[in-house]
C-alpha cells in the first residue's frame, strides 16, 4: 500500500508573497490531488504541536512568531508516495542551497533572520503526517 495522504503549509512568507497558486500548481502538475485546504490563522498551541520536536532550539521562538505572523494555507495532499514526493518538491530546508527546480530553491532565499523562511512544509513520514493531519483538520 502505497498511497499516503500528507500535511502541507503554505507558510506565512509564502501566503505574503502571492505564491500559494504557484505552489499549489506544482502539487497538481505532479498529479497529487488536494483533499483538503484551508486559509487560517495558526494558533499558538498547534505550532507548539506541529513542531514538538524542535522545542528548546535556538530557532524554536522566531519560528512560531514567523509561523503566527500572517495567514497560511493548509492542505492535505494524497498520491502514491506522496510524503517522499512532496519533500523532493519542496527543496532542502535551507532556501539559499536548496536545488534550483524546487519550490524553496526557485521562490525562496535567505533574508538573514534567525529562522529560516523556507516556503513550504511538508511532513516527513507516515507518523508525522497522520499527527499533523489531526493538527491542522482533527
Ligand atoms: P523542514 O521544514 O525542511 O522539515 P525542519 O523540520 O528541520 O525542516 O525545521 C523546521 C523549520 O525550522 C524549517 O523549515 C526552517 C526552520 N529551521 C530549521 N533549522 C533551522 C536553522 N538551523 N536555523 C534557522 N531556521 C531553521
Ligand atoms: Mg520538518
Amino acid at each position: 500500500m502505497t498511497t499516503e495522504r500528507t500535511l502541507v503549509l503554505v507558510k506565512p512568507d509564502g501566503v505574503a508573497r502571492g505564491l500559494t497558486g504557484q505552489v499549489l500548481a506544482r502539487i497538481e502538475a505532479k498529479g497529487y490531488r488536494l483533499v483538503e485546504l484551508r486559509l487560517l490563522h495558526a494558533e499558538r498551541a498547534q505550532l507548539e504541536q506541529h513542531y514538538a520536536e524542535h522545542q528548546g532550539k535556538p530557532f524554536f521562538e522566531p519560528l512560531l512568531e514567523f509561523m503566527l505572523s500572517g495567514p497560511l494555507v493548509a492542505a492535505v495532499v494524497e498520491g502514491d508516495r506522496v510524503i517522499e514526493g512532496f519533500r523532493s518538491l519542496a527543496g532542502a530546508t535551507e532556501p539559499t542551497t536548496a536545488a534550483p527546480g524546487t519550490i524553496r530553491g526557485d521562490l525562496g532565499r535567505d533574508w538573514g533572520l534567525a529562522v529560516q523562511q523556507n516556503l513550504v512544509h511538508g511532513s516527513d513520514s507516515p507518523e508525522s503526517a497522520e499527527c499533523e493531519i489531526g493538527i491542522w483538520f482533527g
